[in-house]
């Protein structure tokens, strides 16, 4: 999906002009792929832009760099006072916004010790991720060939650059044979998630969604949806589910920052009926939350001011 430039980016403490933004093509992350990324929306709201659970992604950014042994130079308070500062900048009432840290130039070579870490908050307008459709006609998935990495070789709790190669491989594979996103298997056969987003069954009226031990990120959107789903009424919980769990699901959606709530019509070729009435009660719902409108999620939302 092509990027349309705003003002200014963040970059190492200071506000850079958006062609500024460069970096040199020995920088050690384009190299290895340790870098660690978040992706967050900002809305707009009654009361001006705010971005949705801000605080959680820095968290979520600082625990993937721990993970890597990465050494953040800044802390979750000042990277949320950054992309307020950038959002700002860019006079923007809703965008994506994409932090990322990474080991920056200087060290070539696999140890990363001694590499120093640099760090960046862009924003920019982005448009719905499965297309505008995503959460009334539902997409088609298709169960990828490419196993999901696991938590010994490429840890998918952290929210690393290179673990995406995984993502891509599977995305592209499914887009070519004409569908809209790949579901991803981890290495014992049960779904793990899709490429950037978490994945939501319904059986005999229950809401499943698998947890970080099958392979899958812990969502924050996984998370806002569990206490959606669960506010509303519905039973939900975090559960491994098999690959016929799917085939013979009540409903189905996946949920990320990007893709909001999109509904699921079938899964190889096997139709589901789409949208299931949870699944059109909790997109909408989230949809309320991530502009305010709803009292009790007022905490997601963290304004720009
Ligand atoms: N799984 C993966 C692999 C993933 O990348 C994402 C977010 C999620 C689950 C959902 O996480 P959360 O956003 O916290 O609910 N994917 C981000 C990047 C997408 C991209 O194309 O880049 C996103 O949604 O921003």
């Amino acid at each position: 999906m092509p990027i349309t430039p705003t003002e200014k980016i963040w970059m190492n403490g200071e506000l850079v002009d958006w062609d500024a933004a460069q970096i040199h093509v020995l920088t050690h992350s384009l190299h290895y792929g340790m870098g660690v990324f978040e992706g967050i929306r900002a809305y707009e709201t009654a009361e001006g832009p705010a971005v949705f659970r801000l605080t959680e992604h820095m968290e979520r950014l600082h625990n993937s760099a721990r993970i890597l042994l990465m050494d953040l130079p800044y802390t979750v308070e000042e990277l949320v006072e950054a992309t307020k500062d950038v959002v700002r900048s860019s006079g923007l009432s809703s965008c994506y916004i994409r932090p990322i840290a990474y080991y920056g130039y200087g060290e070539m070579g696999l140890n990363t010790l001694p590499c120093s870490v640099d760090v960046a908050i862009a924003c920019w307008p982005w448009g719905a991720y499965l297309g505008d459709d995503a959460l009334t006609k539902g997409i088609r998935l298709k169960t990828s060939s490419w196993t999901r990495h696991d938590h010994n070789t490429m840890p998918p709790a952290s929210k690393t650059t290179g673990n995406y190669v995984n993502s891509s491989l599977a995305k592209v594979e499914a887009l070519k044979a004409g569908y809209d996103e790949a579901i991803m298997l981890n290495r014992a056969g049960l779904i793990s998630e899709c490429t950037g987003e978490n994945v939501f069954v319904a059986r005999h009226g229950k809401l499943l969604s698998p947890p970080l031990s099958s392979g899958a990120l812990e969502g924050i959107t996984q998370n806002s949806v569990m206490t959606i789903a669960r506010d509303l009424g519905y039973e939900c919980e975090l559960s491994e589910i098999a690959r016929s769990d799917v085939y013979v699901a009540e409903e189905m959606f996946l949920c990320g920052t990007a893709a909001e709530v999109s509904a699921v019509n079938s899964v190889d070729d096997r139709p589901i009926a789409c949208p299931g009435p949870m699944t059109t009660a909790i997109g909408e719902e989230y949809h309320r939350a991530i502009r305010g409108e709803v009292d009790r999620y007022k905490d997601w939302v963290e304004h720009v001011g």
